[in-house]
């Protein structure tokens, strides 16, 4: 029943609180008082920070609720985005950014006596994810709400996120994440609000007013509760939400067993249950098939279009025009369980015919590709699965055996093809990515060259089978964290030169172009990089004791450890420097004073890249501390690189090191950012290199190395990686350092696995792309000699990297796969 309030205030909308540093004060100060319970003058650091959070929620919170309401009285066509994984980074700045009242706070901060600096340093960021997969959830997220697009984005909350590194003579440790210890203000839990989420037992037939039906009976359940967090718009006074799905036992536990005196037994179903939302899998690319794994997965997608169907959607609703109402997109693999889960709910539950609940939901998923490496394509033994959730296997069996009789019926009987077309994998595993692809109304890889190799390598049989479902949008990164947030004296700068506005129409830094050769613009350009490094001096002298040249070029390296991003070629490349000053070969006045700063973690199951950490540490031990190189050589690696970090070493970069092999990296959006803040790529020809390159012009761009069809063609003819060290003479010495045990105390056993794996094997070709990477360095010093030319190249950089705006990146989904026009 519609509720009837009376009084004037409760049938007017939602009220702010005043726009004004009083109005702030005031809020502010009730915040810490009746939310808190503390006075001003006895609050600790976290009382003011919760305070803080509390009140510019609430100045979000009736666009919030409005947008909420909106959504659901119009049923426009919205996104329902489904991804394991949102790395948000730090709130409070992006969402008093959003609603513009920075300076306000400021300054009402003052007024309390407060610095918003102390405050805000007290955020630990919610790191509930691996790398760029994650992070491009979340700026997807931000540009859906800064377009007015009806979206919500569905996940996990996670008790631990991505673990905390730290080093420990040099070799990673990795640290839970405990990110909730001190709570956080931004979440809204609903618990009322739970759904029942089930799992195992067996199907069975049933007879149904005469029709044969068939239905699940589980063995076990567990509760969904949702966390709903605002997402809010950049200055349009939009609010969406983001539902993050918590883990709890549908029972407490049992009083029963507990005064019989068996405390573990009467916890067990409770810890059980809650362990499928305890902690994020740390490894990025390489997906273990783990029971929990494909627990969470199922968990959170389950809840999530439950809650779409049956919370979001009137009960009335048509399902038929299920597809006109909402696109569910699959973020990789990780969802794509929600697949035969929707099947399952239309067909068993609201009692759908197969044909016509397959129609919907071919219509209602789209799937996106993050990567090209085999090892990263998901699949499930499907004994494991069929054990899990015995319904799902047997609609992906019907799925696929019908999806083959149209295989067969445009092939005929080609077993070959049947055999590599089918979900069901020779040795009994379903293949997620092609159930995804089977389901997906379209199918996208992350950058021009990702979406080419997808179709041809990957999936050509698909590409043939299904014309026009195969399709590219480039990612993109928001703008206002890695801008406006980031670099501000850039924005200012940027700003003060072509006025406002190109924070949410990202194409306008073409505009800058007219400077590239304007004096006062180099001057202030170069000002605003140096005040950069200044504050990334002084963060990573605050938070890891280092200390930073300030004249220096910053060259810099930041993402996941893997091998196939190369951070050993980088170090070859560090350790040749090292070499050519220590031999004595060039004197220290002859190479370009740089600072080399690292940011890896890797997945704590992955030897190799663990190794090559180590490496790295103790390579930057014995540069940092021999005097021969000193001033001119050093290198950093400060632990726990996250988006916090990022913001603070971006904009300080001059050079971005994006040197994985050709055909390896889907895209990279760290790529971008850099590019976005003035700094000059080193890279090859991979990924959203392509594009970046392109559009910023060969000048401007220091590419090396094998194209990906030289890499396949290499591949083909036999790749020797010991030519490679015969012919390059640097190489060979550099190699040798580190077997010799230069970096290892004379002890060359350490880390000889690491040089043995190259020079045997080098699966990602290494020592091929070195003697051309070492060249392209060249071309870096030369240049950087050059003041005013590398000004106008980093000027030119940010000037023709509009196109790598999330929002360009939302447009393209919105135009190109999910047809979900802004509301207005
Ligand atoms: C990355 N993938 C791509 N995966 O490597 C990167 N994987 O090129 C691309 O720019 C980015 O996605 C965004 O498209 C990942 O980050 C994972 O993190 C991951 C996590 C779990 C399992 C598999």
């Amino acid at each position: 029943p519609r509720l009837q309030p009376t009084h004037p205030i409760a049938l007017a909308p939602v009220q702010s609180p005043e726009p004004t540093v009083d109005g702030f004060v005031t809020q502010y100060l009730r915040n810490l008082n009746n939310g808190r319970g503390v006075a001003l003058s006895t609050s600790t650091v976290n009382d003011r920070y919760f305070a803080l959070a509390a009140t510019v929620r609430d100045y979000l919170m009736a666009r919030w609720l409005e947008d909420v309401r909106r959504q659901r009285s119009t049923q426009a066509k919205g996104v329902a985005y489904l991804s394991a994984e949102y790395l948000l980074g730090r709130q409070l700045d992006n969402n008093l950014l959003a609603t513009g009242l920075t300076d306000i706070a400021a300054e009402a901060l003052v007024a309390c006596g407060l610095d918003l600096e102390d405050v805000r340093a007290l955020e630990v960021e919610p790191g509930l994810g691996n790398g760029g997969l994650g992070r491009l959830a979340a700026c997807f997220i931000d540009s859906l709400a800064t377009l007015g697009v009806p979206s919500i984005g569905y996940g996990i909350r996670y008790e631990y996120g991505i673990f905390r590194q730290t080093f420990v003579d040099g070799q990673q440790v990795e640290q839970a994440d405990s990110w909730l210890a001190l709570g956080s203000p931004w979440e809204f839990p609903h618990p009322e609000a739970a759904q029942t989420i089930s799992f195992g037992g067996h199907t069975e037939q049933y007879d149904d007013e005469g029709v044969t039906r068939t239905r699940w009976v589980p063995s076990w359940n567990v509760l969904a509760v949702p966390y709903n967090y605002m997402v809010p718009g950049y200055h349009n006074g939009r609010v969406n939400t983001l539902r993050l799905w918590s883990a709890q036992a549908t029972q407490g536990f049992d009083l029963r067993v507990f005064n019989a005196g068996d405390y573990q037994e009467a916890v067990r179903a409770q810890t059980y249950a809650e362990n499928i939302s305890k902690v994020l899998y740390p490894e990025d690319s390489t997906p273990q098939g783990k029971e929990l794994r494909l627990q969470q997965q199922y968990f959170f997608v389950a809840a999530s279009i439950s809650d779409f169907v049956n919370l979001i959607l009137p009960s009335d609703f048509d399902l038929a025009k299920l597809p006109d109402r909402v696109i569910f997109q699959l973020n990789d693999t990780h969802p794509v369980i929600g697949v035969p889960e929707l099947m399952r709910v239309l067909v068993d539950e609201k009692k759908l015919e197969w044909d016509a609940a397959w129609q919907i939901t071919r219509q209602c998923f789209a799937y996106t590709c993050h990567t090209l490496l085999p090892e990263a394509l998901e699949v499930w033994p499907a004994d494991l699965l069929g054990r899990l959730l015995p319904r799902h296997l047997e609609i992906i069996y019907r799925i696929n055996d019908e999806f083959l009789d149209e295989v067969r019926e445009r092939f005929g009987d080609d077993e070959e093809r049947i055999r590599r077309m089918s979900i069901i994998s020779p040795d009994g595993a379903v293949r997620m990515a092609y159930l995804a692809t089977v389901a997906g109304s379209k199918v996208n890889g992350v950058a021009e060259l990702h979406s080419q190799l997808l179709r041809e390598k990957v999936l050509p049989d698909f590409d043939e089978f299904f014309p026009g479902k195969f399709t590219n949008v480039t990612n993109g990164v928001t703008p206002r964290r890695f801008i406006r947030l980031a670099n501000p004296g850039l924005s200012r700068l940027i700003t003060d030169t072509i006025g406002p506005g190109w924070l949410t129409d990202l194409d306008r830094l073409r505009e800058l172009e007219d400077y590239a050769d304007d004096t006062a613009f180099h001057a202030a350009f170069r000002a605003v990089k140096a005040s950069n490094k200044r504050v990334l001096a002084r963060t990573l002298a605050d938070r890891d004791g280092f200390t930073v040249a300030d004249d220096h070029l910053l060259d810099v390296m930041v993402k996941r450890l893997h091998e196939y991003k190369r951070q050993t070629l980088k170090l070859l490349h560090i350790i040749t420097e090292y070499d050519a000053i220590a031999s004595g070969r060039v004197t220290p006045d002859q190479v370009t004073p740089r600072t080399f700063v690292f940011g890896a973690k890797a997945a704590p199951g992955y030897a190799m890249a663990k190794r090559i950490i180590h490496l790295i540490n103790a390579v930057g031990s014995v540069v940092n501390s021999d005097p021969r190189v000193e001033g001119r050589l050093a290198v950093l690696f400060p632990p726990n690189y996250n988006v916090t970090l990022a913001e603070r070493v971006v904009p300080a970069a001059d050079l971005s090191e994006q040197i994985s092999l050709a055909g390896k990296e889907a895209s990279g959006t760290g790529n971008m950012k850099f590019a976005l803040n003035g700094a000059l790529t080193i890279g090859t020809d991979d990924g959203a290199n392509v594009e970046i390159r392109e559009l910023v012009g060969d000048e401007n761009f220091f590419l090396f190395g094998m194209s990906e069809p030289e890499v396949a063609d290499l591949q083909t003819r036999g790749y020797h990686p010991i030519d490679f060290v015969r012919a390059d003479e640097n190489l060979s010495r550099a190699l040798d350092l580190v077997s010799s045990g230069a970096f290892s105390g004379g002890d060359g056993s350490v880390f000889e696995p690491v040089v043995s794996n190259l020079i045997h094997h080098d699966p990602f070709m290494a020592l091929a792309d070195y003697t051309d990477y070492i060249a392209a360095q060249k071309r870096v010093d030369a240049l950087y000699a050059d003041q005013d030319a590398w000004t106008r190249a980093a000027i030119l950089n940010v000037a023709r990297c509009g196109f790598f705006s999330s929002d360009r990146s939302m447009r393209d989904y919105i135009d190109r796969i999910w047809h979900t026009p802004p509301l207005v």
